[in-house]
């Protein structure tokens, strides 16, 4: 009996420990006007962001250790629902998009998870990262009060918090995801859609509450989140920011390190003295939980990218497209979080006292019975300043703020750099390309797979975004008696776009090019054009450079040619084409046979390259000529734009060493580019950064429009080509050309430091 009892006494007391073991691996997310409290404890959090697609599963070890290094708690990454849902109910989690294998990455390095479901994401991503098909299930209106929209969206929303719990990833759990957001600074919007946007904001709350995933969840920009919802706030400065409720911590879920490129706008960069200030004002004013929007910015591979958006998604982040350090910002911000660290316990255990150190100078004292630290700042955008704290005299420098963990020692300063700065550089490799070339033949009318109909047809609902290219191609019959209106003047064709790019072609010829930009993706192409007497082929090649992200119902906004047309200059008057029966096709010759991989590329007969020269040698030589004896400089010879419409295609070896590589683009103009069958992006470099460059000023409050570089250059020049896509030999790298370039001037460089 007794050893029995003595048994049973055992057996409970091993279950005990077992479930208490159990329980000490799983925690409690929860929070208080303070802070999130993790198992019990209240916590300062730095968290970045690194978005999975926007690099390769090879690369994400290296960039979460990194980001570890770089003193970060928390990883955040949005969730990319047009990734993961390509056609209805056919989903996919592999390569770029496996989303567990990457949580499961940062739970290893011992980071916590910070998931942005949305699923509307903006993001600079491909429409919003809303699938293109749900535009087109009947009744369909985004992010609003409307059925269909919910429920898809809250089919996705549980798909993904499903896989989460089946996988454990949730921290009640014993995984890394500490915080959900639920939809994405829907506040501006429902601020403009009124009643049907406040249901549809209350609606999502509750759905999401509503999945228990027990860890709290945050609606960012959304001032009227529900409790127990956190509203958070994203910009470049949040100090002055409050949630919604007294009892909620104050947090930042997205702090601008840098800002995003447009294909023809300058680089934007963020000075890291302003992005410290802008962090420590926020720590000292009770701030709990700061996310850096990007801490790696990364790669629009494939045709991810928003409307207009780059390529790069570089953002001027801590950690560089390549996954590098960007020196001085990553190690003046590790220095940074290292200082907030070491104040954490007083911070979290009780509120701050303010005092004025002058005109434009404070100190915020963080003191405890046991510790002390003190936030010294000084706003002054222009002058240094000497204060007195505590009996000692401290050295301010402007827009700055020192820590002080002791109340005493100066740590750091966010305006005292100790890290070195390293600058990159881009080094050519010895990778020379042999190029071959196929021309896409522009459609006739009577080719398989292109369709008549009256009127012009808008592109996205034909293309429903499987391919950048929709062709609209119609005849203009000019018989001899439609003289032109004065002997000698060519006739004047208008045709106005609602997106993105177009090439017209005139019999077979280019006759020009027109494109609009992310402020204004509408644009007129308006010019003479060459007409005979007789039918004369016109082609018009419209292209979408990515779908729109953020706007008050994008969903509805049009891509591609839809009047008015016209040609005038003829005898009889102005001709309105719109209405004319219009020939359609929908992507280029190219993409059906797959040129872009092995497949698809070795059933086609390819010329090689020199034909090129050969077809123009005078005009080549006669340019290289003028550069020369002009003493332009390379990005100035953009050689011969006279192949427009080419494939090209070369294969390579890959240099040694792991330094990243980059395609140099700068001699070619527009078109996309594939190695081993990859998408590495869209390039253009023909187009070049408006507006007008210059120093960065700063000590100053950060001005976007003053921090830029590359002004009159290629937006973007180099494009990522990740190491683990390329075998040591025989790698394929095919490009398609829409304006013509200079393929010899293609260069494979090596990103080093300086
Ligand atoms: C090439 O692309 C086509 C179409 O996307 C695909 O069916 C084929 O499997 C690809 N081939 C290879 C080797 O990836
Ligand atoms: C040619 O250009 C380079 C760089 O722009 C300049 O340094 C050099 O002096 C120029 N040479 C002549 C002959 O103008
Ligand atoms: C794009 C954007 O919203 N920028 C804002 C970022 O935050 C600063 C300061 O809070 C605002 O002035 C900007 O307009």
């Amino acid at each position: 009996m007794c050893t029995n009892i003595r048994n049973r006494v055992w057996i409970i007391l091993a279950i005990l420990c077992f479930s208490l073991l159990i329980c000490s691996t799983k925690a409690v997310v929860s929070y208080d006007r303070k802070a999130l409290i993790i198992n019990g404890q209240r916590r300062i959090l730095i968290s970045g962001s690194i978005h999975y697609p926007r690099s390769t599963p090879e690369m994400w070890p290296d960039l979460i250790n990194k980001a570890k290094e770089g003193g970060l708690d928390v990883i955040q990454t949005y969730i990319f629902w047009n990734g993961h849902e390509p056609s209805p109910g056919k989903y996919y989690f592999g390569d770029r998009y496996d989303l567990v294998k990457f949580i499961k990455l940062v739970h290893e390095a011992g980071l916590y998870v910070s998931l942005r479901i949305g699923p509307y994401v903006c993001a600079e991503w491909n429409f919003g990262g809303i699938p293109v098909w749900l535009k087109y299930v009947p009744g369909m209106v985004f992010r609003t009060e409307n059925e269909p929209f919910k429920i898809a969206m809250q089919k996705f929303t549980k798909k993904i918090v499903d896989m989460m719990k089946e996988e454990k990833l949730f921290e009640t759990q014993g995984g890394p995801i500490i915080l959900s957001q639920i939809e994405n600074e829907y506040g501006p919007m429902q601020w403009e859609i009124g009643s049907a946007g406040k249901a549809y904001s209350k609606w999502t709350a509750a759905m999401a509450l509503g999945l228990s995933t027990g860890v709290p969840w945050i609606m960012c920009k959304q001032e009227d989140a529900p409790y127990p919802i956190i509203n958070t706030c994203n910009g470049f400065y949040c100090e002055g920011f409050n949630p919604n409720s007294v009892n909620q911590p104050k947090m930042w879920s997205e702090n601008w390190t840098g800002w995003f490129m447009e294909f023809g706008g300058a680089i934007p960069n963020r000075p890291v003295e302003d992005l410290a200030v802008s962090v420590a004002r926020f720590i000292q004013n009770g701030g709990s939980f700061m996310n850096y929007y990007m801490y790696h910015g990364g790669t629009n591979f494939d045709r991810t990218a928003g409307v207009f958006v780059a390529t790069s998604y570089d953002y001027d982040a801590p950690l560089d497209e390549y996954g590098l350090l960007r020196e001085p910002k990553y190690s003046h911000l590790k220095e940074l979080h290292k200082v907030i660290k070491l104040c954490e316990p007083v911070l979290v255990s009780v509120d701050s006292t303010m005092t004025s150190l002058g005109d434009k100078q404070e100190a915020h004292v963080f003191k405890s019975k046991t510790s002390c630290a003190a936030f010294l700042s000084n706003y002054d955008t222009n002058n240094a300043a000497k204060v007195m704290f505590g009996g000692f005299p401290y050295d301010l420098p402007p827009w700055s703020v020192s820590i002080l963990p002791d109340c005493k020692t100066e740590y750091f300063n966010t305006a005292k750099i100790r890290s070195p700065s390293i600058l990159m550089k881009m080094v050519p490799t010895s990778t020379r390309f042999l190029w071959e070339s196929y021309k896409e033949e522009i459609p006739s009318l009577s080719d398989a797979g292109t369709f008549a109909q009256d009127g012009l047809l808008e592109q996205i609902s034909m293309t429903r975004d499987t391919t950048d290219y929709f062709w609209y191609l119609t005849e203009i019959t000019i018989s001899s008696d439609e003289r032109f209106l004065k002997t000698g003047v060519d006739p004047f064709l208008t045709i106005c776009s609602a997106g993105h790019a177009l090439h017209v072609f005139v019999n077979g010829q280019l006759a020009g090019t027109a494109y609009g930009s992310l402020s204004s993706p509408k644009f007129t192409f308006s010019q003479k054009i060459n007409l005979r007497v007789g039918t004369n082929k016109i082609a018009l090649l419209s292209t979408a450079v990515g779908l729109p992200n953020a706007g008050v119902h994008y969903e509805t906004w049009n891509t591609g040619i839809l009047g008015p047309a016209t040609l005038s200059g003829v005898n009889s008057g102005t001709w309105d084409m719109s209405k004319w029966k219009w020939s359609y096709k929908i992507g280029t010759r190219g993409e059906d046979m797959s040129l872009h991989n092995v497949t698809g590329s070795s059933f086609e007969e390819w010329k090689e390259e020199s034909f090129v020269v050969k077809d123009q040698p005078f005009f080549f030589i006669i340019k290289k000529f003028w550069a020369e004896t002009r003493n332009l400089s390379q990005s100035e010879i953009t050689t011969y734009k006279s192949q427009p419409l080419t494939w090209y295609k070369s294969s390579f070896a890959t240099p040694e060493g792991n330094e990243p590589l980059a395609l140099d683009m700068n001699t070619m103009g527009k078109g996309q580019v594939w190695v081993n069958g990859h998408s590495i992006g869209r390039h253009w470099p023909a187009y070049k950064a408006r507006g007008s460059c210059g120093r960065c000023n700063y000590p100053g409050i950060y001005i976007e429009k003053k921090c830029l570089s590359n002004c009159g250059q290629a937006t973007q020049r180099w494009y990522h080509v990740p190491r683990s896509w390329l075998k040591p030999f025989g790698n394929l790298l095919v490009v398609f050309e829409e304006w013509g370039g200079d393929p010899s001037g293609i260069t494979l460089v090596k990103r080093t430091p300086q």
